[in-house]
């Protein structure tokens, strides 16, 4: 497959939304009113040992594996000891401090070194872009003991 003409799709792509920023907007996902998600556990400010299973929770919306679009829909992304991103127009990163549970996954079980450690979810589209307005938890803290 040829490749080479990616870059400067992306490059027109994005002289089309720097042009017009409602573009932006119009193009995430919406949320519904009263769309929530939150850890139904651990409590913010748990101590807790060993592997920790986090449950996450989703008040409003569905849960639909990425890829999979929907209306009302998404799929978890729990962000652990990092902050939620500041621009909520871009798709979320995928790495240790931003996991994807893309199979439409609602829980886990993290084994975390001895220390404080917080947690967040945030839900995110098919293409795992924020809603608009987004739909991102509290963030908790747990303390995970030796
Ligand atoms: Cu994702």
């Amino acid at each position: 497959m040829n490749t080479s003409f990616l870059p400067r799709l992306a490059l027109a792509t994005a002289l089309i939304l720097a042009a017009s920023g409602t573009a932006l907007a119009a193009d995430r996902s919406p949320s519904p009113a009263g769309a929530e998600v939150y850890i139904v556990s651990p409590k913010d400010g748990a101590k807790v040992k060993g592997p920790v299973t986090v449950v996450f929770g989703l008040k409003a919306m569905g849960i639909a594996p990425a890829g999979i679009k929907f209306d009302n829909t998404g799929h978890h992304h729990l962000l652990i000891d990092t902050e939620a991103p500041a621009d909520q127009s871009l798709p979320l990163p995928a790495d240790e401090h931003n996991v994807h549970f893309g199979k439409g996954q609602t829980e886990t079980t993290l084994t975390l070194p001895p220390g404080k450690h917080t947690l967040q979810l945030v839900l995110a589209d098919y293409l795992h872009t924020p809603h608009n307005p987004a739909v991102v938890s509290k963030k908790i803290t747990i303390t995970v003991e030796k």
